[in-house]
């Protein structure tokens, strides 16, 4: 159990109340200043602040974007940055009751005596949290990489990943604020759908036992788990119901059913391959103990970014198409995407 009050335990239920809405998922749109250089230099955007917080602003400022989004995970300068109206983000999110979240982690860095990576940012990270708080803040996230390879993932890596995430999450719920818990197994290389089901097997049983270790109530966490897939440079033919297959089997076996929501990332797969998987999911007949829905990214934004372009004039055409991905998205949440769907949809 956890050492936290039960007023604090009440502030993260209603948080997760709030997040794990049938047919709703997450935004996640806290890209850090170094991945959203990569995403706008690979299109000629210029990276600037500015550029960086029009666009967020036209992501948050979407109509009609709190039918389908519960919340929205910022990167820590979007949290302090305002609106052209001069409404702070969390505080506009609010007004749509859509809820403010913000990515913690600092970063990956190399994992001493191994050619893998961890995750920083837990030096300091109560005192962050409570500033974020009070800036509207009310879920964290924090992402863990795990890399197959021949000899990757290592036990050591697993297990330390773990262990931060928990240290994480434990420290999160002492400040009220809903931990996500985001273990990713990279999508690169070319091993089979079989092996990332044995890795992410290892992974999630492993953060579930440092969890536990760590007295983190599970009812007040969100999983943000990858899908499980082939690598990208694997050859084997798979279906969307093998994925949905593999994926919900490999939750059953690590994820104890207190977990209220799993809200997958998109990890690199292309927007409507990760829509279709989600959406197969959810016509499996099995009857699943969580919400399961999305935290994407990339499967979400990639389509509007690409209509931007950075330019003002484009703006209302990029919302419209934000709107229709994100539409998307909740539909395949409850099972009711229908293949085509992308090119009828207004
Ligand atoms: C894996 O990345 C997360 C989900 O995004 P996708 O749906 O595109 O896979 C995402 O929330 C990620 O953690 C953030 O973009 C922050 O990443 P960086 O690399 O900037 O820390």
């Amino acid at each position: 159990m956890a050492i936290v009050s039960s007023t604090v335990i009440n502030e993260l239920k209603s948080t997760i109340k709030a997040i794990a809405v049938s047919g709703k998922g997450l935004l996640a749109a806290d890209e850090s200043t170094g991945t959203i250089s990569k995403r706008f230099n690979a299109l000629n955007i210029a990276c600037t602040e500015e550029s960086r917080r029009n666009y967020r602003e036209l992501l948050l400022t979407t109509p009609s974007l709190e039918k389908y989004i519960s919340g929205v995970i910022l990167y820590e300068e979007t949290l302090y940055q305002k609106s052209t109206q001069d409404i702070s983000f969390p505080e506009l999110l609010m007004q749509k009751k859509i809820i403010p979240g913000i990515k913690v982690d600092k970063g990956l860095i190399q994992l001493p005596g191994t050619d893998e990576k961890s995750t920083q940012g837990l030096d300091g990270l109560f005192e962050r949290l409570k500033d974020y708080k009070a800036q509207g803040a009310r879920f964290a996230k924090w992402r863990a990489i795990y890399s197959i390879a021949k000899n990757t993932p290592s036990r050591l890596a697993i297990q330390t990943n773990a262990e931060d995430l928990a240290r994480y999450a434990a420290i999160c719920q002492e400040t009220g604020i809903v931990p996500i818990i985001e273990p990713e197994v990279l999508i690169d290389g070319d091993h089979t759908l079989d092996r990332c089901f044995n890795v992410s097997a290892e992974v999630l049983h492993t953060v579930f036992h440092k969890l536990y270790t760590h007295k983190v109530l599970l009812e007040c966490v969100i999983l943000k788990p990858s899908m499980v897939t082939p690598g990208n440079s694997c050859l084997q033919q798979i279906s969307h119901q093998d994925i949905a297959e593999a994926t919900i089997s490999v939750l059953k076996q690590t994820v104890p059913s207190a977990v209220p929501t799993i809200n997958f990332l998109s990890g690199g797969q292309s927007p409507l391959q990760a829509i279709q998987n989600l959406n197969a999911m959810h016509q499996n007949k099995t009857i699943l103990p969580w919400n399961l829905s999305f935290s994407f990214a990339r499967a979400l934004q990639e389509p509007c970014m690409n209509a931007w372009l950075g330019k003002a004039e484009n703006r209302n055409m990029a919302q419209e198409i934000f709107s229709k991905q994100v539409k998307l998205a909740s539909l395949a949440s409850v099972g009711k995407y229908e293949h085509g769907l992308e090119s009828k949809q207004k």
